[in-house]
């Protein structure tokens, strides 16, 4: 069987990109050597810099993801922040933050950008969106993050009240990893 590395530090996005890429034969690998997470307006420059920093000591092809949860009436907060807000308030404290919100007005977007690192080739970038609201409470015990205050278009559960086959069907990250696959039959 090929395999991959995938250099992340969270369990939770390792389970994901393994149950899509087992479904072309390809075994997902977690190396958890990290990467400086530097400070950018997008999460496109912070792949893209985490690609460059990787491929100083590590030889083999791998792949490593930024995500994060931009809310429309938070002006896109958290972001770029989403996993030093994750950290030190959570779940809770976003939901502090937006109160006072109506439901109508709870729109957010999950952005996944996943890159991929060879040494002589430029880091490619593959993104993936998933639209949704923040719900009122919390709900759920699967996922890992923000999934139990988030609920996908078209869907009433939150990400933390599915699989993760049912999450990697509406999720950034499951759209983000199709894109990626596509490519992976390619080369
Ligand atoms: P890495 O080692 O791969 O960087 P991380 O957990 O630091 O793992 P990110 O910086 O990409 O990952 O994620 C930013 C935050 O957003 C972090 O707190 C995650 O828990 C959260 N997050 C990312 N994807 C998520 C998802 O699919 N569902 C819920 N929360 C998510």
């Amino acid at each position: 069987m090929k395999k991959i590395y995938f250099i992340t530090s969270n369990k939770g996005k390792l389970v994901e990109a393994q149950k899509k890429f087992s479904e072309i034969g390809i075994e997902v690998v977690q190396n958890n050597i990290g990467y400086p997470e530097i400070q950018a307006d997008s999460l496109e420059e912070v792949a893209f810099f985490g690609v460059e920093h990787v491929l100083k000591n590590f030889k083999s092809p791998f792949i490593l993801e930024d995500a994060g949860l931009f809310i429309d009436t938070l002006k896109g907060f958290p972001g770029v922040y989403s996993a030093y807000v994750f950290h030190t308030v959570g779940c809770d404290g976003v939901l502090k933050l937006m109160n006072d919100t109506k439901v109508k007005d709870r729109i957010a977007v999950f952005r996944s950008v996943f890159a991929y690192g060879k040494s002589d080739l430029k880091p490619h970038l593959f993104i993936g969106e998933c639209k949704g609201v923040i719900s009122i409470v919390k709900r759920g015990n699967n996922g890992f993050g923000y999934d139990p205050i988030f609920i996908p278009q078209n869907s009433d559960k939150t990400f933390a009240e599915m699989n993760i086959s049912e999450k990697n069907s509406y999720s950034h990250r499951g759209k983000s990893l199709e894109k990626l696959i596509d490519f992976f039959k390619k080369i």
